[in-house]
């Protein structure tokens, strides 16, 4: 790939673990779209970012011409729209119904279950279990095909994983105990994969004037 300028790329504000920022990183990686990436401290966000999205989430994308995305997914749409040459925009509309079930009510039960203490009266017992009602339909198509939809990834796995991961990792014995080997073997597929491998590359936190970085990192 050759090498662009890093000031006349789009510029992303990330945030390494947050699984929103995940699936940006893997789309815009997938797309071959080059980027200057901001690591980002959710407790001391930068004003650059905060200046051009004020809801304060990450990950957000400045394009060149000042368009602001500010939503992981269009990100992903964005970059794949330009350039998917693993072809993971197939089977869009299904695609989107299992990526609404993820940022809906899985998000919703993962959060009631990792942080109950946060939410009033949110008892974590119930979250799991609802949560795992989920996984158990994830794991029936899973079974099928090995991916969400079919035997190749499509934004659906990608857009997904991140957040089961977060849950598995919760408490990994529980996770690793589920009669679900299809969904257990999709998880550690994804988390072995060059791809993730890539978007998981550290950053140090990024503060107004320090030089730029690129994402993918360039590595020699
Ligand atoms: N709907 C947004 C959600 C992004 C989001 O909630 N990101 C979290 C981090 S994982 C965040 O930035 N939270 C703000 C905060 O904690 O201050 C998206 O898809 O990009």
């Amino acid at each position: 790939m050759s090498e662009t300028a890093p000031d006349t790329l789009p510029i992303l504000y990330s945030f390494r673990r947050c699984p929103y920022a995940m699936r940006a990183r893997m789309g815009l990686l997938a797309s071959g779209t080059r980027v200057e990436l901001r690591e980002v401290l959710l407790r001391d966000k930068p004003q650059a970012m905060l200046d051009i999205s004020p809801k304060g989430t990450v990950p957000v994308l400045q394009l060149q011409d000042g368009t602001v995305l500010g939503e992981s997914i269009d990100i992903m749409r964005w970059a794949l729209e330009r350039h998917d040459p693993q072809g993971w925009l197939r089977h869009r509309q299904a695609a989107c119904t299992i990526i609404e079930q993820i940022d809906g009510p899985f998000k919703h039960h993962l959060d009631r279950y990792k942080y109950h203490t946060r939410y009033e009266n949110a008892d974590p017992e119930f979250h799991r279990a609802e949560a795992l009602g989920i996984l158990q339909r994830l794991n029936m198509r899973l079974s099928e095909h090995g991916q969400l939809l079919g035997s190749q990834p499509t934004i659906s796995d990608y857009a997904s994983f991140p957040f089961i991961r977060q849950l598995a990792n919760h408490d990994r014995s529980w996770f690793d105990a589920l009669p679900l080997e299809a969904l257990q073997k999709w998880l550690a597929g994804h988390l072995a994969s060059d791809t993730f491998k890539t978007i998981m590359h550290k950053y140090g936190q990024w503060h107004a004037g320090a030089a730029p970085v690129t994402f993918p990192a360039i590595t020699a």
